[in-house]
C-alpha cells in the first residue's frame, strides 16, 4: 500500500474532536497508511529589521500512525500568500466576485514564493511509491514546483470551491499561467459537473488543450484526468454527534424557550459567498407577506468569524449587523424577536442539537463549493418529523440535493415564499423529502468522496 501525503494550506490533528469531518475523514487514510499531512503552521514569523529570521520553521509532530509537519510563514509570506493572493484574488474571483478582487497589490509573487518553499521542505520527505494529495486553491501551483524539482510520484488536486466560467477566470491576469499548472497534476477533482463543465470549457477555449476522451486533456504535452467528486459528510459521525449529550440539551434548551415558535437555522462562515444579506431580506419578505408568522417565525442565524483582516469580512459584517437590527427593531415585540443573530462559531457537538431543533435549514450561498451544512442538516433531522432544507441552487450541494426546496436567492420574494412552503409543508410530504434526501447524503457521503478519488488518482497516473 502506498503512503498517503496530504498537503492543505492547515493542518489538523485528526486525532482531536473538534477537527471536523474532513480532517476525520483524511485522518483515517493517513492512518491506515502510516501517512504525512503538511502545511502551514498557522505561525506567522514577525522578520526583524526587514530580515526573515524564523522563516521556513519546520515542525514535526507524531499523532498515532500520522506525522503532521508545518511550516512557519513569515508576515510578508502570509500577507501575500494566504491573505493577499488567496483570499484576496482567488477566493473572490472563484466565487464569481470580480468586484472584490485586488488584482493589483502584486501578492502574486507571494503566492508563487510560499508554494515553491513548501515544495522544497516537502521535497526531502517523500518516499520514491507516495500518493501525495494537494487541496484547495492556495496550493495551484504545488505540483508544478515538485516536478520541477523531479518529483515523480503521483499527484492529485481537489479544488474545493467552485471553479467559475471560462471568461470569469480569464479575469484573472496569470490565469494562463495559474490554470497551465494543473497539468503538472494527474487528477484534478472538483466538487461538480457544473465546474467540471467550466473546466474543460477553459481548457479547450483559453488553453487550446484536446479533449482525448471525457474527462481527458491533452496540452503542454502532457495529460490530465479530471472528475466530479462532490464531497459528502460522515453521516454516522453526525448521527452519533446528534445523540450526544450536548446535542440532546442543545435541543432540550431550544425546545423550551422556542416551545411557541418556529424555528429557522443557518450555521455558516460568515463570508460573503454565503448569501446572508439576502437571507435576512428574504425572512423580513416573509414576515412583512406573511403576517401569521409574526411572533412565531424565529431566525436564529449563526455567523462564525472568518477571515477578518480582508476588508470585504468587515464590510459584510456591518451590513449584517444593520439589517438584523433592523428588522427586530420594525416587527420585534417585548416577547419576540425575529432574529437571533450570533457572531460566534458554535461548538461542533452542539450545531446537530440546533439543525434538529429547526422546522426549516436555510442553506443560500450566492456560490458556493458544495456546502457541508446542507448535508449536516439532513443528517441530524427526527426522521418521524424533520425539518425542511431550503438550499440555493448554486450550492454545489444543490446538483444532488434535489429534493430541498431550491431557490434563487438573488430573489427575495420566491425565497420568502419557499420559507412559508417549508414552515407549512405537511408531515408526509417532509418525510418524503427527508427520506430520499438522507438515501443520497448516506450514499455519497465523505468515506465514498476519498475512496472514489482516490482510486480514480491510482487509475490517472500517465
Ligand atoms: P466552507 O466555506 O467553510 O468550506 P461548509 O461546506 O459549509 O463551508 O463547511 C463548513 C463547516 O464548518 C461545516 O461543518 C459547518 O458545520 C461548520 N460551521 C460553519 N459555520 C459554523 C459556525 N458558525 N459554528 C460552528 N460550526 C460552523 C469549503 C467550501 C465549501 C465546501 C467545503 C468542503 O467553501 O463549499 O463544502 O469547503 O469541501
Amino acid at each position: 500500500m502506498s503512503r498517503l501525503v496530504v498537503v492543505s494550506n492547515r493542518v489538523a490533528d485528526p486525532r482531536k474532536a473538534a477537527a471536523g469531518g474532513l480532517a476525520v475523514a483524511l485522518g483515517d487514510a493517513l492512518s491506515a497508511s502510516g501517512g504525512l499531512w503538511f502545511g502551514s503552521s498557522g505561525n506567522v514569523v514577525e522578520s526583524a529589521a526587514g530580515g526573515t529570521a524564523g522563516e521556513g520553521k519546520v515542525h514535526t509532530q507524531r499523532t498515532g500512525h500520522v506525522t503532521l509537519v508545518t511550516v512557519d510563514l513569515s508576515r510578508e509570506d502570509h500577507d501575500a500568500y494566504y491573505r493577499g493572493y488567496s483570499n484576496g484574488v482567488l477566493w473572490p474571483v472563484f466565487h464569481y466576485r470580480l468586484d472584490l478582487a485586488d488584482f493589483d497589490a502584486g501578492y502574486i509573487e507571494g503566492y508563487r514564493r510560499v508554494n515553491r518553499m513548501f515544495a522544497h521542505k516537502l521535497m526531502p520527505l517523500l518516499k520514491p511509491d507516495d500518493v501525495i494529495w494537494v487541496h484547495d486553491y492556495h496550493l495551484i501551483p504545488l505540483a508544478a514546483e515538485l516536478r520541477a524539482m523531479g518529483c515523480r510520484q503521483r499527484i492529485g488536486f481537489y479544488l474545493h470551491i467552485p471553479l467559475p466560467p471560462p471568461l470569469i477566470l480569464a479575469a484573472i491576469p496569470a490565469h494562463e499561467w495559474l490554470m497551465r499548472a494543473l497539468f503538472a497534476y494527474d487528477l484534478v477533482g472538483l466538487q461538480s459537473k457544473a465546474d467540471l463543465q467550466h473546466l474543460s470549457r477553459y481548457l479547450r477555449d483559453e488553453a487550446g488543450a484536446e479533449l482525448m476522451s471525457p474527462g481527458t486533456f491533452g496540452a503542454f504535452s502532457r495529460v490530465l484526468k479530471a472528475g466530479a467528486f462532490p464531497i459528502g459528510i460522515d453521516v454516522d459521525d453526525l448521527v452519533a454527534l446528534t445523540q450526544g449529550k450536548e446535542a440532546q440539551d442543545t435541543l432540550t434548551t431550544m425546545r423550551e424557550q422556542f416551545a411557541r415558535r418556529q424555528l429557522l437555522v443557518g450555521v455558516d462562515r460568515l463570508d460573503y459567498s454565503k448569501g446572508l444579506p439576502q437571507r435576512i431580506r428574504a425572512f423580513r419578505a416573509l414576515l412583512d407577506r406573511y403576517p401569521e408568522n409574526r411572533n412565531s417565525a424565529t431566525l436564529i442565524q449563526v455567523a462564525a468569524p472568518s477571515r477578518e483582516e480582508v476588508d470585504a469580512y468587515s464590510d459584510i459584517r456591518e451590513e449584517l449587523e444593520r439589517l438584523c437590527g433592523a428588522v427586530n427593531g420594525n416587527y420585534g415585540d417585548l416577547d419576540w424577536m425575529p432574529i437571533r443573530y450570533i457572531h460566534r462559531t458554535v461548538a461542533r457537538k452542539r450545531v446537530p442539537g440546533l439543525f434538529r431543533a429547526s422546522r426549516v435549514g436555510l442553506v443560500t450561498p450566492l456560490r458556493d463549493g458544495m456546502n457541508l451544512v446542507a448535508k449536516e442538516f439532513i443528517a441530524a433531522q427526527d426522521a418521524d418529523d424533520p425539518g425542511v432544507l431550503v438550499l440555493s441552487r448554486f450550492a454545489g450541494a444543490a446538483e444532488q440535493l434535489t429534493d430541498a426546496l431550491l431557490v434563487n436567492p438573488y430573489d427575495t420574494q420566491a425565497t420568502a415564499d419557499a420559507i412559508q412552503t417549508a414552515l407549512h409543508m405537511p408531515l408526509q410530504e417532509r418525510q418524503l423529502r427527508h427520506q430520499r434526501l438522507l438515501a443520497e447524503v448516506r450514499a455519497h457521503d465523505v468515506h465514498w468522496w476519498r475512496e472514489s478519488y482516490l482510486r480514480s488518482l491510482m487509475e490517472a497516473h500517465t
